[in-house]
């Protein structure tokens, strides 16, 4: 709840001829007098003159959403969002809600909860300030989502806004970070619910803190619009917001494979240097990264000739021995007549103009830099094509959108204020609603750009700001985080809240951003990113300094740092090793990440899930989640850690390592080199080779039987070629595999369907876990049957077009 400045006036209190700073009226939603339908909405009117329009939005079965949106006399409203992805979701039920609300108190009640206090604030001077609502909290309610905030998972007792900010060294009181995601879900004992918010203003949610008894949430501005959804179960939640604001298309596999990235590498001779130390120390590796020394004087779209004589070379260099290069492009374009992006951009009117009509200037990395005004489409049109050289010629794969929060150097605000103006797609306004958009609007041209000069791959783009909805244009990375084992504890939280907010993927920096981690805690770090979709380090490295640039403080911790390398060799032996070990783990499980991000894509189901998401009340469990759905993980949080004490999920659950049975409550043996994780009992395990990268052509896969004791159980596997754009039924690959066991035999079936050929022919079959003995294996393949000779605990080879595998006990 906003507090009231000093020097408001009440405007029923205020005689004519008084005179107040600002008066403000509030307006509530009661007594409703009037009751319409139209075009799939019902409409209430209340006395007032305050509207509340509901519309449902189809669900499955069990669940439902409905859409209320609030708009006060002086408000108009326009139906349109950046967040909901209008493409897959337009589905709108044609149901009459007015039972919904009760008409004399406005409340709007459903299965389990009771939305109440409706509250637009009108000023004389400011307009509508603040709109708000609350929802009645019971005992034992837990809280989730909001992105990436770093407080406890569970946000009950909490305070957070949103206004997209360079948080650079957040911790975990930090509050406006770099994303906007107005979402939370509820656990109540019974059921569960969902809220998006859909304002982009600075939108704030109090959940309990100053009332024990209400959540409050609501925005400094604009129309109360959110969706409520209610379903039974909190994942089910998660899922329905993540279809209305929609996923990415299947990342290129490389994409899915170790990045390495650093302030900066340059001059080209660096990064060839570590391209080589990667294959030498045969530390499988995907992509290399230029920050914005790469550029020419900081411009975007140009690259500095001193250091990168002939970057189209390097770049096919760099392929040539199977590294995709990924760049850093920024929102700030330099003020320099003699610089073609900025000229050609007055010309073209793409920049953001203050009220007056002056071009927005502020000091970014050049020291005078304007900004286009991605929420035009003309613009976004305009961005998109300087895609084109970097795209075409230099044949970049990927691109890096850092500083657009939009981020501001040396004041105070750190961005532009408010009367800044915008397009916002044909809705004309200011910065106060379109600061929080902005991010996810670069990166929306960025990508546009990127699928027009590169129509035939997939593209893999990285931002750093966005808004709900903005997983589909971009994968995320925390920001500039710090090299303490706090901040691998914030990585972990970051990424499985940002997960249960519709954003699957994303990754923090390895190692941290500031500072420089020591051998161990990076071991902990990679390995915790073996379990992150986006696996990248990154670090400041010797551009400590370059912070100055922010504020004094950090140029203080600035100099501090240590401003050594962070590549996985850096730490010398037994860390070099360990390094390698849990890069080449994430290359063993990358069918299996794949097929999770095929589910995430597909079935809107987060990648990695925090225990709350698939058991009630665990929201004292922050550390351990689910990787997809039959991994669990427990990773290393301090520092000479022995033996972990790991809360189990219900049923069994195997080692990774051990291949031992684990179940309940259990103190596990702790490795330097190893992070505990382990299989849930049923699963079928695809493990691909170790390889250097993603381009070495898998011959054998692994598939691993973990066994199970019930009597059946299914699981299917996604396959395609790992980079076509849009892969069609026809190139690709899904196979549907059932297990069903009986006292005499196990028998594994398998059918495919598509008609994607994978490049290997036989998996390496093996039964985990199994403690009868086999009297034989039968492996059917159409038709045809083959006795493979097999004794237990070794592999035998079966092809990968199996039908039937029959394990005879
Ligand atoms: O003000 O491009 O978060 O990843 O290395 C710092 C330099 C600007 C901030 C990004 C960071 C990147 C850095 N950028």
């Amino acid at each position: 709840m906003k507090k009231i400045e000093k020097g408001w006036v009440e405007r029923s209190k205020v005689a004519a001829f008084d005179r107040y700073e600002d008066i403000y009226e509030y307006l509530g939603f009661d007594q409703v007098e009037k009751i319409l339908t139209h075009e799939n909405k019902t409409v209430l009117v209340a006395k007032n003159g305050v509207t509340l329009i509901l519309t449902s939005f189809k669900a499955k079965a069990g669940t439902t959403i409905t859409r209320c949106t609030f708009v006060h006399p002086l408000q108009q409203f326009a139906d349109f969002s950046y967040a909901i992805d209008t493409e897959n979701n337009s589905v709108v039920e044609n149901k009459n809600l007015k039972d919904l609300v009760n008409i004399a108190s406005g409340k709007i009640s459903s299965k389990n909860i009771e939305v109440a206090d409706y509250q637009a604030t009108t000023t004389v001077l400011r307009g509508t300030t603040d709109v708000q609502i609350s929802i009645k909290i019971n005992e034992n309610d837990a809280f989730y989502g909001l992105g990436d905030k770093t407080g406890n998972l569970n946000l009950k007792g909490s305070y957070y806004s949103n206004w997209c900010t360079d948080a650079f060294a957040a911790d975990k009181k930090s509050n406006e970070l770099y994303r906007t995601i107005p979402f939370f879900a509820a656990q109540t004992d019974n059921g569960a619910y969902g809220v998006f918010l859909d304002n982009t203003f600075r939108t704030y949610f109090d959940f309990g803190k100053s009332n024990t008894e209400r959540v409050t949430f609501g925005a400094e501005g604009g129309i109360l619009d959110f969706y409520l959804i209610e379903s039974a179960d909190l994942l089910q939640v998660i899922q329905h917001y993540t279809q209305l604001t929609g996923t990415p298309n299947l990342p290129p596999i490389w994409a899915l494979g170790y990045h390495q990235c650093r302030w900066s590498y340059y001059p080209e001779t660096r990064v060839k240097e570590v391209a080589k130390q990667f294959r030498d120390l045969k530390i499988p590796c995907d992509s290399l990264y230029l920050d914005i020394d790469y550029m020419d004087a900081y411009q975007c779209f140009t690259v500095n000739k001193n250091y990168f004589p002939d970057l189209k070379k390097l770049v096919a260099d760099l392929k040539t021995a199977h590294f995709e290069t990924v760049v850093m492009i920024d929102c700030g374009i330099f003020v320099n007549e003699n610089y073609n992006v900025f000229s050609e951009g007055v010309k073209e009117n793409v920049f953001l103009k203050r009220g007056n009509g002056e071009l927005a200037i502020g000091p970014v990395w050049p020291v005078r830099c304007v900004f286009p005004d991605y929420t035009n489409p003309q613009v976004r049109k305009w961005w998109a094509n300087q895609y084109e050289h970097f795209c075409k010629d230099l044949k970049i794969s990927g691109f890096w959108n850092d500083m657009n929060e939009p981020a501001v150097f040396n004041v105070k605000a750190m961005s532009f204020l408010d009367d800044l103006q915008h397009h916002y797609d044909g809705h004309p306004t200011n910065h106060a609603k379109a600061h929080n958009i902005y991010g996810m609007q670069m990166t929306r041209a960025s990508q546009e750009g990127m699928k027009k000069f590169q129509p035939k791959k997939r593209t893999f783009l990285l931002g750093r700001s966005t808004y709900s909805g903005g997983q589909r244009y971009a994968a995320i990375w925390t920001g500039d985080n710090v090299s303490d084992w706090e901040g691998l504890r914030l990585a972990n939280l970051q990424v499985q809240r940002l997960s249960a907010s519709g954003f699957s993927f994303t990754g923090s920096d390895i190692g941290g951003f500031a500072g420089r981690p020591d051998g161990e805690l990076m071991v902990r770090w990679l390995q915790l990113a073996i379990f992150h979709p986006l696996m990248r380090v990154h670090s400041m490295g010797n551009h400590a300094d370059g912070a100055a640039m922010i504020d004094e403080e950090v140029v203080k911790a600035a100099d501090a740092i240590d401003r050594a390398d962070q590549e996985p060799w850096s730490f010398g032996e037994p860390h070099t090793a360990a390094s390698r070990k849990a890069i080449e783990l994430r290359y063993r499980l990358l069918p299996y990440l794949y097929n999770s991000f095929y589910e995430y894509v597909s079935n809107k189901m987060p990648i990695v899930q925090s225990r709350f998401l698939r058991e009630k009340n665990q929201a004292q469990h922050e550390r351990d989640f689910y990787f997809g759905e039959h991994l669990f993980v427990s990773p290393i949080m301090k520092s000479g850690v022995k033996t972990q004490k790991i809360e189990l999920p219900e049923g069994d659950w195997f080692d990774f390592y051990s291949h031992k049975k684990y179940s309940g409550s259990i103190s596990y043996g702790v490795k330097n080199d190893e992070i505990p994780f382990f299989v849930k009992a049923g699963t079928l395990l695809p493990l691909a080779p170790i390889r250097q990268h993603t381009k070495e052509k898998v011959t054998t896969m692994e598939l691993r039987y973990y066994f199970g004791e019930a009597d059946f159980y299914d699981q299917i596997q996604y396959e395609d070629d790992g980079e076509t754009a849009n892969p069609i039924d026809n190139k690709s690959l899904k196979r549907y595999f059932s297990i069903e066991k009986t006292s005499e035999n196990i028998v594994i079936t398998q059918s495919k369907a598509g008609f994607y050929s994978p490049t290997y022919n036989e998996f390496h079959f093996n039964i985990i876990g199994l403690k009868q003995s086999i009297s034989k294996i039968e492996v059917e393949e159409k038709g045809e049957w083959l006795l493979p000779q097999f004794r237990k605990g070794e592999q035998i080879l079966v092809s990968a077009n199996f039908e039937k595998i029959t394990i005879y006990l």
